[in-house]
């Protein structure tokens, strides 16, 4: 898997360089999760995407958009010739992630929604007598929402056994460390005081994130999260914990440069 998730990173900076703009360090960082996810995890069917009983994903991390079509189109969703349009004008491959996309669920990128949304649809789930599972995927600095503590406070209190958030812990927001901006601290606690099962993992680990994702489905009892401590430009040495490189695309020469690390 490791050499897929290596063409994924270079898929998202060829993408973001062509479009000449977009997010590449919040998409770097959460590559082996969705990646994982995708390929182990989730119940769809990617010629069916509104199937009735298909897991959801709710991105709520919008600007992740580049990993979230690459991630798409690799599992069958659209042709892999589509992210040539990524960010271009009218394109369905807009630059914060649209439901009109097969696969996206929400259009997201006003950061602090995807985990209310994503109890809504486990509650329905719930109501239905559906089996499916919500996944929400969720940035660190977004956690400074108000709003997500909102909604961490009802999947607790309403038990969503079947709602699990994953946290894209990379310890970088747009301007710099969230440490120094709004420590989120003690991070873990504070899911559990709210009601939650917790598993804290090295979110690049393939084997912990497998484990992370067993554990929730053998959840009985709680909402579950995954702090997923991660690398934000994760495998570009000059991206890497940079917030410079939050909202940028790489000229020609980084573009280069940034390939040949990766590697693969
Ligand atoms: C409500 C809202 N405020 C501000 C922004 C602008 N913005 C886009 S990304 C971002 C930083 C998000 O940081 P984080 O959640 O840590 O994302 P990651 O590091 O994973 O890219 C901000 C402030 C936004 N999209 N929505």
């Amino acid at each position: 898997m490791e050499k897929e998730c290596k063409r994924i990173r270079r898929e998202i900076l060829e993408m973001i360089h062509t479009a000449g703009s977009g997010h590449p360090g919040g998409s770097l960082s959460g590559v082996e999760l969705l990646y994982v996810l995708y390929s182990e995890f989730l119940k769809y069917d990617s010629n069916n995407p509104k199937l009735e009983n298909r897991d959801r994903v709710i991105i709520s991390k919008g600007h992740a958009s580049a990993l979230v079509y690459s991630i798409l189109s690799e599992f069958g969703f659209f042709p892999k010739k589509e992210l040539k349009n990524f960010r271009k004008l009218h394109s369905l491959l807009q630059g914060h992630v649209y439901r009109e996309v097969p696969g996206v669920e929400l259009s997201t990128g006003s950061l602090g929604q995807g985990l209310s949304y994503s109890c809504g649809v486990a509650m329905a789930g719930v109501l239905n007598k559906k089996d499916y599972k919500t996944f929400c995927y969720l940035g660190d600095g977004e956690l400074q929402e108000g709003n997500v503590w909102e909604a961490a406070m009802t999947a607790g209190f309403r038990k969503l056994n079947n709602l699990c958030a994953i946290v894209d812990y990379n310890k970088v927001q747009e301007n710099g460390l969230v440490r120094e901006i709004k420590s989120l601290e003690p991070l873990r606690k504070k899911f559990e005081d709210f009601g939650w099962s917790t598993v804290e993992i090295n979110g690049h680990d393939i084997s912990e994130i497998k484990m992370a994702f067993n554990k929730f489905l053998k959840e009985t009892e709680k909402p579950f999260v995954i702090i997923a401590n991660t690398i934000k430009g994760k495998g570009v040495s000059f991206m890497e914990m940079n917030s410079l490189w939050h909202g940028k695309a790489p000229n020609d020469v980084e573009l280069q440069k940034a390939l040949e690390e990766i590697g693969g």
